[in-house]
């Protein structure tokens, strides 16, 4: 049986295969795709960004070979930036548990 770190690593290829293979090259995400992961699995994040120019933005800075694709490897930093930022949130939140 897989451990929950495997399975971690198992959905997170998943899903971007489940959105890349939409359109196109089926091993990249185009600006469309992205979009459309971010809408469905990063729906709580997406709005929380009032910037409506965040999906594009997003999609500039993932594109370090600047190919106008992002790949599995380009999309992992973007998964690994927000779990850094999340797990800031949670270490706060163990070091004041009283506060709300
Ligand atoms: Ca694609
Ligand atoms: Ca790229």
């Amino acid at each position: 049986m897989p451990s929950d770190l495997e399975r971690a690593m198992e959905t997170l290829i998943t899903v971007f295969h489940r959105y890349a293979g939409k359109e196109g090259n089926s091993n990249t995400l185009s600006r469309r795709e992205l979009k459309q992961l971010m809408e469905v699995e990063l729906a709580a994040f997406l709005k929380s960004q009032k910037d409506p120019a965040t999906v594009d933005k997003i999609m500039k800075d993932l594109d370090t070979n600047g190919d106008g694709e992002v790949s599995f490897e380009e999309f992992v930093s973007l998964v690994v930036g927000l779990s850094i930022a999340c797990e800031q949130c949670y270490q706060m939140h163990l070091k004041s548990p009283k506060s709300k």
